[in-house]
């Protein structure tokens, strides 16, 4: 994929005439930086987000990136989750600049974060666990791939187009102990895009000190992950009495995700939304069923 576009190479790619480019740049449609000649070049992040944010679709710039044919065809056709296989190479190689090119291949033939992550982010990095598991993988290995996923993902950002803001705010946690963060980047970069303001705490957040942001930071949205909750009666009593108590008083609502959450504690749960996919983020982060 190239990195720099010329008004020319871009209303190439977008089917329309340069004048009209240039226009788009100079009422800001699009940003671009200008050579020393005084030449318009458009950097990939930019023109990614032009086109999320225009709702075009265009696999070809996708495409553009890859010499395979056969990959070419599915990035035309919309179909992603091609991308899952050398996303899960060029992270086992620590290669960041591949995975990120990656990714922003994946946003350009679908602009959908959701897709993306579930199509092309999370499929390697289950793979990548069951080698790990299988003793067919070693613990540097792994690190150094599912790092490499989340650095991707969190550069991914500035490739995205957020929507402005809605005035609403997030909080979002690991449960404490939990060191699987990944997805708190993915739910954090999706919650931008559709214009919520977003404070991330990350992995291991005592509960204590989640119920301290809370009340500090009066969020509408509370989102809590939690893979291996080591003392189950624990945690289901810290969400229970602590959590949901901080996030209801303030009118926000608890979300709390996990594998095999719904299975393992659903009913249990005093929350919102319990959850196994972040899939039901479309629906937990509909800002018409938030406090304003
Ligand atoms: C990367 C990784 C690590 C990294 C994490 C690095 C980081 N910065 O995040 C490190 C090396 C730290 C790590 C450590 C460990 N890991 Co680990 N890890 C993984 C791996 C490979 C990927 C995790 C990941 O990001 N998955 C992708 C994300 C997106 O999946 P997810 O978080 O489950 O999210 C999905 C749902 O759960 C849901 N979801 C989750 N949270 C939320 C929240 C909301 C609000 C919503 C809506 C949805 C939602 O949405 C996603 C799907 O759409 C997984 C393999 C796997 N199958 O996931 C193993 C895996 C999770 N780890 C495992 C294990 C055993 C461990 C260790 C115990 C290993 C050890 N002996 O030390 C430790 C535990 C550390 C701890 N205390 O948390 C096991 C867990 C098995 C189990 N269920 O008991 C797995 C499954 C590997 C395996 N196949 O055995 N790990």
């Amino acid at each position: 994929m190239k990195r720099i576009y010329s008004s020319r190479d871009l209303a190439e790619l977008l089917s329309v005439n340069e004048s009209t480019v240039k226009r788009w740049s100079d009422t800001g449609y699009i940003s671009c930086v200008r050579t020393k000649g005084g030449h318009r070049r458009f950097p990939i992040q930019s023109v990614i987000r032009f086109v999320q944010e225009n709702k075009m679709e265009v696999p070809e710039l996708a495409a553009q990136m890859f010499s395979s044919r056969d990959l070419q065809a599915n990035l035309v056709a919309g179909n992603t989750d091609v991308l899952a296989p050398p996303l899960k190479e060029a992270a086992l190689a620590g290669d960041l600049a591949e995975s990120l090119s990656i990714l922003r291949a994946g946003l350009a033939a679908k602009p959908d974060l959701l897709s993306l992550y579930s199509d092309v982010v999370f499929p390697p990095l289950v793979d990548i666990g069951h080698e790990w598991a299988a003793g067919n993988l070693t613990v540097d290995a792994e690190h150094l791939a599912s790092r490499t996923i989340r650095d991707a993902v969190v550069r991914l950002q500035s490739s995205v187009y957020r929507k402005p803001s809605n005035g609403l705010t997030a909080v979002l946690a690991c449960y404490e102990g939990e060191l699987h963060e990944i997805v708190l980047h993915c739910i954090a970069s999706y919650l931008q895009a559709e214009g919520w303001a977003v404070l991330n705490l990350g992995q291991s957040t005592p509960v204590d000190s989640l119920v301290n942001a809370i009340r500090r930071r009066k969020p509408q949205l509370v989102a809590v992950s939690a893979h291996l909750p080591e003392h189950e009666r624990r945690f289901v009593r810290a969400i229970n009495q602590k959590v949901f108590p901080a996030a209801h008083r303030l009118g926000a609502r608890l979300a709390v995700g996990g594998p095999e959450m719904r299975s393992r504690f659903g009913d249990r749960l005093r929350a919102d939304f319990v959850s196994e996919s972040i899939l039901d983020l479309e629906t937990i982060a509909d800002p018409r069923h938030c406090r304003k």
